[in-house]
């Protein structure tokens, strides 16, 4: 049979069929163009790149959390107490190591306000327990060293100011 013939043919049977019989061959027609729609979106990568950037977001975001937990430091008795002072602009010392449950000041020595803060700037890195804000002179923000791992800091205020933090576990 004829493509054409098989159509007319079809037509009439349409043509012919109940009303319920056509409200289900519709619905099943929109039903099955919304997938190829869906899939059709998806293939060219329009809803598959959106997926995977939200992705590589929270991967770049948590990667130095997900495989460290947060530790209790409740019960540790020998921490210590590390000081970085901001003073002309740079930070003393610039690089830190310490351990997970010592504490971390920063003491702002300098006329002008700075604000330390960790990671990339402008967006940052919630180091857990941390709470950033800008310090006056001679004011000070300590904090528990939670979490575990290598972060850069830097003054948010003046991101050419950078400091680089290592906690061992
Ligand atoms: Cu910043």
């Amino acid at each position: 049979m004829a493509l054409t013939d098989r159509f007319k043919k079809f037509v009439f049977e349409f043509k012919s069929a109940s009303v319920l019989d056509k409200v289900i061959f519709i619905l099943a027609l929109a039903a099955a163009a919304g997938l190829l729609y869906e899939h059709g979106l998806v293939h060219t990568g329009i809803i598959k790149s959106f997926a995977k950037q939200e992705k590589e977001h929270s991967h770049a975001e948590f990667t130095e959390f997900s495989t460290r937990k947060a530790q209790g430091c409740a019960d540790v008795s020998d921490a210590k107490t590390y000081t970085v002072e901001i003073k002309n602009s740079t930070f003393v010392p610039a690089k830190v190591e310490a351990k997970v449950c010592d504490h971390l000041q920063f003491i702002n020595l300098d006329e002008i306000l700075h604000e330390p803060a960790f990671g990339a700037h402008p967006t940052h890195l919630d180091y857990p327990g941390y709470e950033e804000k800008g310090l006056l002179q001679n004011n000070s923000n300590e904090f528990v060293l939670g979490i575990a791992g290598t972060f850069s800091f830097h003054d948010h205020l003046d991101d050419e100011i950078e400091g680089l933090l290592i906690v061992n576990p």
